[in-house]
C-alpha cells in the first residue's frame, strides 16, 4: 500500500529528496510506476492545485512543490519511458504559447515513448511558428499541443488553424490536451482527438494511426 499521506507531505512542502525517497521506495517494494504516479504523485499535485485555487497558497509554494514532483515522476521516467521494439511512430508535442505548464504533457511523452513512439518535445511556451517549423522538420505523424490556462487555450486554435491552412492536416494528425481542454473544444475548433489523462493519451493516438 501507498502512503498517499507522506507523499502529499513531501511534494507540498517541496521536499525533492524525500519524493525521490518514497518514489523509490515503493518501486523497491513492488508498487508499479502506473501506481505510484496514480496513488501518490498525481493525488498530491491535485491538492496542491486545490489549495491553489482557494488561494491558501501562491506560486512559490505551487513551484517548489511541482519540482518536488518532478524530482519523483524523473526516478518513473526510465520505467514508463521504456518500450523494446521498434518505434512505432513519431510524436512532437509542446505547451502553447504562453503558456508554462509542463508536467502534464512530460507525463503524456513518458507514457508515449513507452509506448513505442519516437517523442519530441518541443518544451513549453511554444509559437505557432514553432510548431509549424518542427513538424516540417520531423515530419511527425502526431503532433500534440497542451494548455493548462484558459487563456492560452485559444493558441490550440490559431496553431491548429495554421497548421491546416499551411496543408500540413494531410500528413499529421493533431491531439490536444490539458485540464481545461474538452472533447467537445477538442471536435469544436476540429481536432483529430483529446484525451483527459496520459494513458488515454496513448490510446487515442493507437486509434488515430489504426494501432488498435
Ligand atoms: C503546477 C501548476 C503551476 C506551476 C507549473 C509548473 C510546471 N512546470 O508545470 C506554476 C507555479 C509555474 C504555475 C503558474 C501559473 N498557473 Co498554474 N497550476 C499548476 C497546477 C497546481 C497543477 C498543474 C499540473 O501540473 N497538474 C498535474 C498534471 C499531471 O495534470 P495536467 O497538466 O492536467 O495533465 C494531464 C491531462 O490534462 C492530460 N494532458 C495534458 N497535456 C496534454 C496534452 C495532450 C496532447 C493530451 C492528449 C493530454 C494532455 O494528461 C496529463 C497527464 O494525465 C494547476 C491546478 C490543476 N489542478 O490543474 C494550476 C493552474 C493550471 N494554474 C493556474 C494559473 C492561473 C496559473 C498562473 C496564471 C498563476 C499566476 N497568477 O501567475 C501561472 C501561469 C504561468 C504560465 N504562463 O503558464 C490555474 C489556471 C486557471 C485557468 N482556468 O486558466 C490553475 C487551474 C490553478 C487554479 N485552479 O487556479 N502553475
Amino acid at each position: 500500500m501507498l502512503d498517499a499521506e507522506k507523499f502529499y507531505t513531501g511534494i507540498s512542502q517541496g521536499n525533492m529528496d524525500e519524493v525521490r525517497r518514497l518514489t523509490q521506495e515503493a518501486l523497491d517494494r513492488g508498487e508499479t510506476a502506473e501506481t505510484i504516479l496514480q496513488e501518490g504523485l498525481l493525488p498530491a499535485m491535485d491538492r496542491v492545485g486545490v489549495q491553489f485555487k482557494n488561494n491558501e497558497i501562491y506560486i512559490p509554494e505551487v513551484l517548489i512543490a511541482s519540482r518536488a514532483m518532478t524530482a519523483g515522476t524523473g526516478i518513473l521516467k526510465p520505467i514508463l519511458s521504456k518500450s523494446n521494439g521498434p518505434k512505432a511512430a513519431k510524436i512532437i508535442m509542446g505547451t502553447v504559447k504562453g503558456d508554462l505548464h509542463d508536467i502534464g504533457k512530460n507525463l503524456v511523452l513518458m507514457l508515449m515513448e513507452g509506448s513505442g513512439f519516437d517523442v519530441v518535445d518541443l518544451g513549453v511556451d511554444v509559437s505557432t511558428e514553432k510548431f509549424i517549423e518542427a513538424i516540417k522538420q520531423h515530419q511527425p505523424q502526431v503532433v500534440g499541443m497542451s494548455a493548462l490556462l484558459t487563456t492560452t487555450m485559444q493558441e490550440i486554435k490559431n496553431t491548429l488553424d495554421t497548421i491546416q491552412e499551411q496543408g500540413l492536416r494531410k500528413q499529421t494528425k493533431v491531439i490536444i490536451g490539458g485540464a481545461p481542454v474538452t472533447e467537445q473544444y477538442a471536435k469544436k475548433i476540429g481536432a483529430d482527438g483529446f484525451a483527459s489523462d496520459a494513458a488515454s493519451a496513448v490510446d487515442c493516438v493507437k486509434g488515430l494511426l489504426g494501432m488498435r
